[in-house]
């Protein structure tokens, strides 16, 4: 299949490069699954890499997670990930001043150099933004951010009106914005949110697992199918794939039902 039948005019018409890598892998692998790989020891994280890989689209990270972290072991991680065909998306969640945020993307971790992707919160303003493309650009690359237009877990103050509102008008304009942030627990908010948001700009959702509800500290779980027949077009799972017993069936299972959404939200 070809990236144009799956995903018509938001393929054709998306003049940004991430965007199209992201569609484009999407169609290959099959799969929507942005991978939340959060395992404390970089054995844990290979292991779950190796198992998963075939059937996950993008990996996430927190880098910071990882006890026995050097630099030499997260390179190697990381271009396994590359070889595997993956964006790799620091979920950072920046929220500083500009120019802090940029800097942030060096320091000990040098998340500019690796990170395709990267979150953050609009709290401090557009510049946030700015920063972060400046990042990017201080080691001859681009990235995208994905700003935090809603979030997963319960009492979130994104909540509060008009905020998530401000967020989507500041990001659908700047080019530096891959996309938003939705609350995959809660498909009639990211249908709301869909409709703000428009075409061009790429919505991921956390919050989504096979078993839905109330999850651990105010975690909220929605169903897969529904948050992608909602607008999500990339579900980030963790525990539901590297706490289960088999996470290669689990991806493939998370895979399978991601993929058959999105041609029943594209008609096929
Ligand atoms: P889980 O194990 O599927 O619950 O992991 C979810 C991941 O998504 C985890 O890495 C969180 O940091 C991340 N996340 C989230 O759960 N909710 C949010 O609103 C945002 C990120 Br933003």
């Amino acid at each position: 299949m070809q990236p144009s039948e799956v995903w018509g005019e938001r393929w054709n018409a998306n003049p940004n490069p991430l965007a199209r890598r992201w569609m484009e892998t999407v169609v290959d692998k099959q799969s929507m699954v942005v991978l939340a790989a959060d395992r404390y020891t970089m054995a844990g994280l290979t292991e779950l890499l190796e198992d998963v890989s075939p059937h996950v689209a993008a990996l996430k990270t927190h880098v910071d997670l990882v006890e026995d972290w050097t630099a030499e072991s997260w390179a190697e991680f990381c271009e396994k990930a590359k070889d595997a065909d993956m964006l790799i998306f620091e979920d950072r969640k920046h929220g500083d001043i500009g120019k802090i945020a940029r800097d942030q993307m060096g320091g000990v971790y040098d998340s500019r150099s690796w990170a395709d992707l990267m979150t953050a919160h609009l709290i401090s303003g557009p510049s946030v933004l700015d920063g972060m493309a400046e990042g990017w650009s201080n080691v001859g690359r681009h990235g995208g951010v994905l700003l935090l237009a809603q979030m997963s877990s319960a009492g979130n103050l994104l909540e509060i009106p008009g905020y998530t509102d401000a967020v989507v008008d500041a990001g659908k304009e700047h080019p530096a914005c891959f996309g938003f942030i939705g609350n995959g627990s809660r498909a009639n908010e990211l249908a709301e949110l869909r409709k703000k948001v428009g075409e061009v700009k790429m919505i991921w959702t956390p919050g989504v697992n096979l078993v839905t509800g109330d999850a651990e500290l105010g975690q909220r779980y929605g169903d897969p199918t529904e948050a992608v027949l909602a607008g999500s077009d990339g579900i980030i799972v963790g525990s539901g794939i590297h706490r289960s017993d088999n996470p290669t069936e689990a991806a493939k299972s998370y895979a399978d039902v991601s993929w058959n959404a999105l041609l029943q939200r594209s008609g096929l």
